[in-house]
């Protein structure tokens, strides 16, 4: 298993986050990637590599250039006003605004490109994500070079973003760059599998209408856990990628079994599609001592897991997305890819 990581995730690091009216230190924290980089290498996972240098080009293929070049500049527009603080959005554009008209305001282009305020931009969090979707995409080149798997510890995390919009702690969305380089190499269907407690949202909306990339999330019912407004089993994609999106929304507090019968249920839609490439977008927050989830896996079930998706025999990208418990999240995640290897050899 080949891993690729930079220190240089540190780059990014947010202040505050709103909580009930409050500002509370964020949760997705640089730590949490160190913790999981130290357990790796810690437990041989195997060799760790930093990632190579890419051109935007192939982040251009999911996320419009606009965004991009809003993500940029963001960090010197916000400081150009004078602030110091972590630039996060007050106003969004709902039902009735104008989308297509850019404003000049700094703070109103944030709130087109977002749809939360727990997602702070800092001074190096464009730089942090550009270097996070490198990492995915050097692991998918890897890959794509016959490395049967590969770990993206990517950070910040990547499944809210979608094509022009941050949120939920992402910016740029490392498994769907990583997915799409997949197909821009000769594959001719890639999966994702989301296996993060929040729905991947960013991931569905990206590729909904496309049928050569097949999405699934196991996720906390977007009627009672974030991102609220998307997830729910009834959206199973548009056009040419209807039949081609899968949600399974199991309520809070959900036993293990019912999360891994909703596994089984993705890995034998994953078999009939038979892609050439799986894409594991790999959050953690389902553990039982997650402090903003609420599902209930432990350390064993991790193992099971990684054991489960080697069965499915094919290319494997893991690619690092949520969980919280800091200190456990790098065990939970060792757990995983070694469940895997254990099976896949
Ligand atoms: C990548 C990822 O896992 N993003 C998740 C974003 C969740 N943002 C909303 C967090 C709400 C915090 N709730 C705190 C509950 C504390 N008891
Ligand atoms: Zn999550």
């Amino acid at each position: 298993m080949h891993i690729i990581y930079t220190p240089d995730h540190h780059l990014h690091h947010g202040q505050f986050e709103f909580y009930r009216g409050e500002l509370v230190p964020c949760f997705e924290k640089p730590e949490r990637a160190d913790y999981v980089f130290k357990a790796v290498t810690e437990q041989n996972i195997g060799q760790v590599s930093a990632p190579d240098s890419f051109p935007l080009a192939p982040i251009e293929r999911v996320h419009v250039p606009r965004y991009l070049r809003f993500l940029e500049r963001a960090w010197d527009s916000w400081t150009a006003l004078g602030n110091t603080r972590d630039a996060i959005p007050a106003v969004w554009p709902i039902r009735g605004f104008r989308h297509d008209v850019e404003p000049d305001n700094f703070i109103a282009q944030l709130g087109l490109y977002s749809y939360d305020s727990g997602t702070p931009l800092t001074a190096g969090t464009w730089r942090a994500a550009r270097l996070g979707a490198e990492v995915a995409l050097t692991a998918q080149r890897r890959i794509a070079q016959g490395t049967r798997s590969a770990f993206a510890l990517s950070r910040p995390p990547g499944h809210h973003a979608g094509p022009d919009f941050l949120g939920g702690y992402c910016f740029i969305n490392n498994a769907a760059v990583a997915a799409q380089a997949f197909l821009d190499g000769g594959a001719a269907r890639v999966a994702i599998l989301d296996v993060d407690y929040h729905h991947g949202n960013g991931t569905q909306a990206i590729f909904y209408d496309r049928a050569d990339v097949l999405f699934q999330s196991i996720h906390g019912d977007p009627k009672t856990e974030y991102p609220f407004y998307l997830g729910h089993a009834d959206e199973t994609g548009a056009g040419e990628g209807l039949g081609f999106n899968r949600n399974y929304p199991l309520a809070a507090g959900s036993s293990n079994e019912q999360w891994f019968a909703a596994l089984d249920a993705a890995c034998k839609r994953i078999r009939d599609y038979a892609p050439d490439a799986l894409v594991i977008s790999l959050g953690v927050d389902t553990f039982v001592g997650d402090p903003i989830s609420k599902f209930r896996l432990d350390a064993p079930e991790y193992l099971r897991l990684g054991a489960q998706l080697a069965r499915l025999g094919l290319p494997t990208l893991f690619v690092m997305e949520g969980g919280y418990a800091v200190e456990e999240i790098g065990l939970n995640v060792a757990h995983v890819l070694r469940g895997f290897r254990d099976v896949a050899g």
